[in-house]
């Protein structure tokens, strides 16, 4: 398992090179990007960080495309998928901690502007000792991915 989630993130990093990478302390993150979507709906960000020191934590985040920012999970429970809010999510040390669907993700809620396509999309995230930083989400659409 653990074998297999290394070669994964290798390929991934392999497969978006046009994505810089954002260093922000002993943090590094990749692979940014959020769903397409029209004002009035939800939408959500996905990313990959990689931790090169001591353990730290998203604790907020904020964009102004929407009314409201959460950090959210997505859980199994009963062959359901279930969204729930989380204070925080661990970036464990020399590790990494990574935002897909039907995982973390960032939910952008009541957006007030059409996210299009192709777009990029500044998203403020809060890392406990990082502190904060602005990342630049590249928008893609939804019917190109699973999850909510
Ligand atoms: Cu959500």
């Amino acid at each position: 398992m653990r074998r297999f989630a290394i070669a994964t993130a290798a390929f991934c990093a392999a497969a978006s090179v046009y994505a810089a990478d954002v260093k922000v302390g002993n943090l590094s993150v990749d692979d940014i990007w959020a769903r397409s979507g029209q004002p009035g709906q939800v939408s959500a960000a996905f990313m990959e960080i990689k931790n090169k020191g001591a353990a730290d934590k998203i604790v907020s985040a904020n964009c102004d495309c929407a009314k409201a920012t959460e950090l959210h999970t997505m859980t199994m429970a009963d062959g359901k998928m279930i969204m729930a809010q989380v204070p925080a999510m661990e970036v464990p040390a020399n590790g990494e901690l990574k935002l897909k669907p039907g995982g973390y993700h960032l939910m952008l809620i009541g957006l007030n502007r059409p996210l299009v396509s192709g777009d990029t999309l500044p998203i403020k995230v809060k890392f406990e000792k990082a502190g904060e930083v602005t990342l630049q989400a590249k928008i893609k659409d939804k019917a190109a991915h699973m999850g909510h």
